[in-house]
């Protein structure tokens, strides 16, 4: 096989330099979920191409000898090796980066013995991330690849989804592993339902990556303060690094799907707390956008031109009318805000305001978003919120004018934490 190896891996980039094993899928017969049906090479070679040890020449997505999908998230294809084998790697071929093609978010790699129980092996966008990437813009080919599977079985599935319209591919490879692979223990609970495991593994995949880039953004900030002790710098990095070492990818979905997703990510998020608490930034920034711009989980207050906040509200009758304020807690530690109104005769939680907490939470194609809006509990004298450490959160404050009388009503917004007062915010409604 060796001179096989040598030519194939020589022929293009981001190849393996060295074949993980022997390619148990060469020639092997698959099938495909849903049907290929990207006109430019749909053509009845698919039924083999994928395995048929060739590899596209040219213009990748309009050769006969790609197979490739539109609006198919994920692309099943789903290889039968003959017989139990032990799978210590897989390559996925494939080519992005121009004409509205992106790269696959993830290739998921799910084994069974029987095609009835199912067991999750891995993902491959992730794994083969230490031998490169594709790069961030225009046309190339690229070979996700990985030796690191573990695992065994007769049918290998592999999943690929992507946050665009296409999925191409020209060949897979799954190479063979030691036989001591066939007694690797595998996750405890197989699921008889394909679907459900690749849906769940997807579902997590987007979770770790949310979590890693806000770990590698945190990283980025570090790096971008020279003013910070050495010591310091070491000492969040290495923080870091342990809360990226506990980022695993266990088949688990959060308990709650909002900002911070896991023990890890809070972690991760301390981390920037600590930095931005070394930055002497205040405890706790009170300050407020247009209530429409955009807003990112570790955005800080403009420097400079930033408004001063203030919560002015101007009703029609039966209308409701909101503003927002945004809160960041620049502290490795979570933050209980109080909040209440004063000057007002309707006392510090008159009935006509609600204020709400928007919730970082995962979009598939937008990443974090401020979506969910739960009430913030009531506390004597007005409401209390608890801030994560280390991210901004967006209040929004609504006003509802069927339960008010005409005229005008002004007074303040008071927040504090302990017995500190962070920032008194003029109010008024008429
Ligand atoms: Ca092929």
């Amino acid at each position: 096989m060796a001179p096989f190896y040598a030519v194939l891996f020589a022929a293009a980039l981001t190849q393996p330099t060295a074949p993980p094993g022997e390619n148990i899928a060469l020639g092997r017969p698959y099938t495909l979920s849903p049907a290929p049906n990207y006109q430019h090479c749909t053509e009845p070679g698919d039924a083999v191409q994928l395995t048929d040890g060739e590899y596209s020449e040219g213009y990748f997505w309009t050769q006969a000898t790609t197979v490739g999908w539109t609006s198919a998230n994920p692309a099943l294809v789903t290889i039968d090796l003959g017989s139990v084998q032990p799978i210590a790697g897989l390559s996925f071929n494939t080519a992005a980066g121009v004409a509205g093609v992106t790269w696959p978010t993830q290739i998921v790699v799910l084994v069974s013995d029987d095609r009835d129980a199912w067991y999750d092996a891995g993902e491959v966008v992730e794994l083969s991330r230490v031998n490169g990437e594709p790069p961030a813009e225009g046309y190339a080919v690229h070979r996700y690849w990985t030796d690191q599977l573990h695992t065994f079985g007769r049918y290998v599935a592999v999943a690929t989804g992507t946050r665009g319209a296409f999925i191409f591919c020209d060949e897979i490879e799954v190479y063979r592993g030691p036989d001591t692979l066939l007694s690797e223990a595998r996750p405890a609970a197989p699921s008889g339902d394909l679907s459900q495991l690749y849906r769940l593994r997807f579902a997590v995949g987007e979770y770790r990556r949310a979590i890693a880039a806000d770990a590698e953004a945190t990283a980025a900030a570090i790096a971008a303060d020279p003013q910070l002790p050495a010591g310091l710098t070491a000492e969040l990095r290495a923080a870091l690094a342990e809360a990226v070492e506990r980022n695993t990818p266990d088949l688990e979905l959060p308990d709650r799907p909002t900002w911070p997703l896991s023990p890890a990510h809070a972690d991760i998020l301390a981390v920037r707390g600590r930095l931005w608490q070394a930055q002497s930034r205040p405890p706790v920034a009170v300050w407020q956008t247009d209530r429409w711009a955009k807003l990112a989980v570790e955005d800080q207050p403009p420097g400079t031109g930033g408004l001063t906040p203030r919560l002015d509200f101007v009703l029609a009758g039966g209308e409701v009318r909101a503003q927002t304020l945004n809160l960041t807690n620049n502290t490795p530690e979570p933050i209980e805000v109080r909040l209440g109104l004063d000057g007002l005769a309707d006392g510090p939680r008159p009935a006509w305001l609600t204020v709400r907490e928007a919730y970082w939470s995962l979009t598939r194609n937008h990443g974090p978003t401020a979506s969910a809006l739960p009430d913030a509990a009531t506390a004597p004298g007005g409401w209390r919120i608890t801030l994560p450490p280390g991210m901004t959160r967006q209040l929004w404050l609504s006003v509802d004018s069927r339960g008010l009388d005409t005229g005008t009503r002004a007074g303040t917004l008071a927040l504090s934490a302990g017995r500190q007062r962070l920032a008194t915010v003029p109010l008024s409604v008429r």
